[in-house]
């Protein structure tokens, strides 16, 4: 065992007032604060056996190598050794693990599966211990984990288990590296450079998720471009894959559904054409000619345009199970979108999903699995869980998050959608009685799913942090968290992040904290209050527009879905009305079909409701709405006003960043607030409530407010 001499002057510098762009993410490895910590950590950090060659011991080397350099500012040299009795660290796969080791560990070794890890201390020692190099990766990420959030070492013993097999950021990028609904920037894929120049930002792209545990991302839109499914574009993603494989991550890619009549001239996309059938089994050939482990397809069909088996009369099961059949000699999957709506259909559009998917139920091969939005319509600041959860035991289905906030203030609004995300995957589905979560359902635990999975809809872009808003880069990392345990708790969630990202002072995390646990119900506040949806501006969506109606189609229209009138505004879902309810259980029938026991986050969801209706609060609905609004704003004013509290407590940089974003979004909560009990308020015909402040402007003013090239279309 040897000390390593730390410069102590170094130490004291004022690290953390120094410029960050925050490319780093969370994992930045913080200088430690003083000399004792530094001192504790050394111990451990001076003294790393890594047992083991391949690819990922390197990458797990490398990673030791860049936390060590910067918890000790490059004041120690890292020494990493291949085998070293005398170390304190010992990361080594469960084979390699000498006897004292595993005499140590005992039993606990044979409750590690799939990619888990086990970090156990014994006799003065740490061993990170796993069956797969991934899972050795995995446990070291842990391990820096504790370090980087100051927790003691001694006494460690952390068994963890990933509850999820597929988990996956869905990129909505083009070839042409623009990004649907991005809003940090352009594609982070260069395809013109690959596949000769592999981005370092490719490989902390990596890195950043495999410490997260996300195993697979699926690089191409949704709404895709069959050339992705050229060789030109093959061995792009091949090189991408390449660069990936030892972070333990797995390439995927859209297929639209109608290439072999695009790249090969078939006269017939028909999923039960023989042909097309065999065009497929060659196509999936040779994507594995090129990435020998590529994870599969992921697919949008028959939903805005994009082309499915609807257009030759078949099924969504019979289009998938097409592509499902040609992967599979492979061990490659299928994830197909549930997300399938028709304004032809004349149902309401949240039923659609259902009414089709539904019946379909163990139709699917066992390679597929249904990928469904968190709800209904899609991707609202606030919808009750999608009843096709609970609804599809012989199908697996996994979860579609959108971790781009499309309609959600996009990249200048601060809300922390772990708080969203935990509320639906909470929900109690019944579909078995009590105690059928959502969560159960997609960790394969109520139904017996083959499959598992969780897919987030990528907030990432060519921004120097990433995400736009520094703050989105929590939403990234919960999303990896979230799908790696879905139980985990976001509070912890959000507490580590900002200590690994920005400083481990509580009288930072703590306030920080606040304001992020605060921001979800604020920002549904000034936005879509008491269970309004889909009132954003047309095609963008950004900003309100209550007002959007008209046009090609109704469904894309605001008021398709708050129906307001001089009598009463909302979405009658009960029988009397669309009857969407009848797709959950009794349950939820029971408390979501009268609006005296509907919760009022979802009144005007399920309900149409007179303005003058006295709700539980003592309030009417008008006088409800309003005030509701003005607590939105004034919330979007007191986040503002504590993160000022919180100058110098990190750097400059991001620190101003944020408060000029938090500006934003106060000012964008007025505009909320504003247009829409404008707007609304020709219905009601009501007095604005006393605490409600005054318009800024007309009606008109907002009618005719527009901007040009908002970004994400
Ligand atoms: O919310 C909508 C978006 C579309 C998106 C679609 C989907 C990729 O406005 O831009 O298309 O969802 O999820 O397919």
């Amino acid at each position: 065992m040897y000390r390593l001499v730390i410069s102590f002057l170094l130490l004291l510098s004022p690290v953390i007032l120094k410029a960050n762009d925050g490319y780093k993410l969370w994992l930045q490895y913080l200088p430690f604060e003083n000399k004792a910590v530094a001192d504790y950590y050394q111990d451990y950090l001076g003294n790393i056996t890594l047992v083991g060659k391949s690819p990922t011991h390197e990458v797990i080397r490398r990673e030791l190598e860049i936390a060590i350099e910067g918890f000790f500012k490059g004041t120690i040299t890292p020494s990493i050794a291949d085998h070293n009795e005398y170390g304190l660290i010992w990361i080594a796969k469960s084979e390699d693990l000498s006897g004292t080791f595993k005499a140590a560990i005992g039993e606990k070794s044979k409750e590690i599966k799939d990619d888990g890890y086990l970090i156990k201390y014994s006799q003065g020692k740490i061993v990170v211990t796993a069956n797969s190099d991934i899972g050795l990766l995995y446990g070291t990420f842990a391990l820096l984990k504790k370090i980087q959030t100051r927790e003691k070492l001694e006494g460690m013993e952390i068994l963890e288990n990933p509850k999820i097999q597929l988990r996956l950021l869905n990129h909505w990028d083009n070839l042409n590296r623009t990004v649907e609904r991005g809003y940090a920037g352009f594609s982070i894929w260069n395809w013109h450079r690959l596949p000769h120049h592999i981005d370092q930002q490719y490989i902390d792209y990596a890195r950043a998720n495999a410490s997260i545990g996300i195993n697979g991302t699926s690089v191409t839109n949704v709404n895709a471009n069959a050339l992705v499914l050229t060789p030109e574009y093959l061995e792009k993603a091949a090189a991408l894959a390449d660069a990936f494989r030892p972070y333990g991550i797995k390439i995927y890619l859209t297929a639209r559904f109608n290439a072999p009549m695009i790249l090969d001239s078939l006269p017939t996309a028909d999923p039960l054409d023989l042909q097309v059938q065999a065009w497929w089994k060659k196509k999936a050939e040779e994507i594995y000619s090129y990435i020998p482990d590529f994870g599969g397809f992921l697919v949008k069909a028959d939903s805005e345009g994009q082309p499915g088996p609807h257009n030759y009369g078949r099924t969504q099961a019979e289009g998938a199970n097409t592509l499902a059949d040609a992967v599979k000699p492979f061990g490659g999957i299928v994830m197909w979108r549930a997300f399938v709506y028709n304004e032809k259909t004349p149902t309401d559009r949240i039923k659609q999903a259902y009414d089709e998917f539904k019946p379909l139920d163990g139709k699917f091969r066992d390679n597929v699995i249904v990928q469904v939005k968190n709800g209904p319509l899609d991707f609202q600041p606030r919808e009750p869980f999608h009843p096709l959860f609970g609804s599809m035991p012989e199908t697996p289905l996994m979860m579609e998050f959108q971790i781009t906030k499309e309609y959600l203030g996009q990249e200048s609004h601060w809300v922390n959608l772990a708080t969203m995300w935990e509320e639906v995957l909470q929900s109690d589905t019944y579909a078995k009685g009590v105690g059928s979560k959502v969560i159960n359902v997609l960790d394969g635990s109520l139904h017996g799913y083959k499959l598992t999975g969780m897919a987030g809809v990528s907030n990432i872009g060519t921004d120097r942090n990433w995400t736009g808003h520094h703050t989105g880069q929590a939403d990234w990392y919960a999303f990896g968290k979230l799908a790696w345990n879905p139980e985990s708790h976001i509070e912890e969630i959000i507490g580590d992040w900002l200590k690994m990202t920005y400083s481990n002072d509580p009288d930072f995390v703590n306030p920080a904290k606040n304001i992020a646990l605060n921001s979800y119900e604020t920002l549904v506040n000034y936005m879509t209050p008491l269970g309004l949806h889909h009132i954003m501006a047309r095609s963008h969506h950004w900003g309100p527009g209550p007002w959007v109606t008209g046009g090609g189609r109704d469904d894309w229209t605001a008021t398709y879905y708050h129906k307001a009138d001089k009598k009463a505004i909302g979405f009658d879902r009960t029988e009397s009305g669309s009857n969407a309810l009848a797709q959950y259980t009794p349950e939820w029938k029971n408390v979501w079909g009268d609006p005296e026991t509907t919760p009022m986050a979802f009144l005007l969801w399920f309900h149409r409701v007179s303005w003058d209706k006295k709700l539980s609060t003592g309030n009417s609905l008008w006088d409800e709405m309003a005030l509701r609004y003005q607590q939105g704003v004034e919330g979007a004013r007191w986040m503002q006003n504590e993160w000022s509290k919180l100058e110098g407590k990190i750097d400059t940089e991001r620190f101003t960043h944020i408060s000029s974003f938090l500006n934003i979004q106060a000012t964008e909560a007025e505009w909320w607030r504003d247009s829409c009990l404008l707007y609304f308020g020709q219905f009601s015909g009501m007095p604005l409530p006393k605490g409600v402040e005054k318009p800024k402007h007309d009606l008109q003013y907002y009618l005719n407010f527009k901007r040009n090239f908002v970004p994400g279309i």
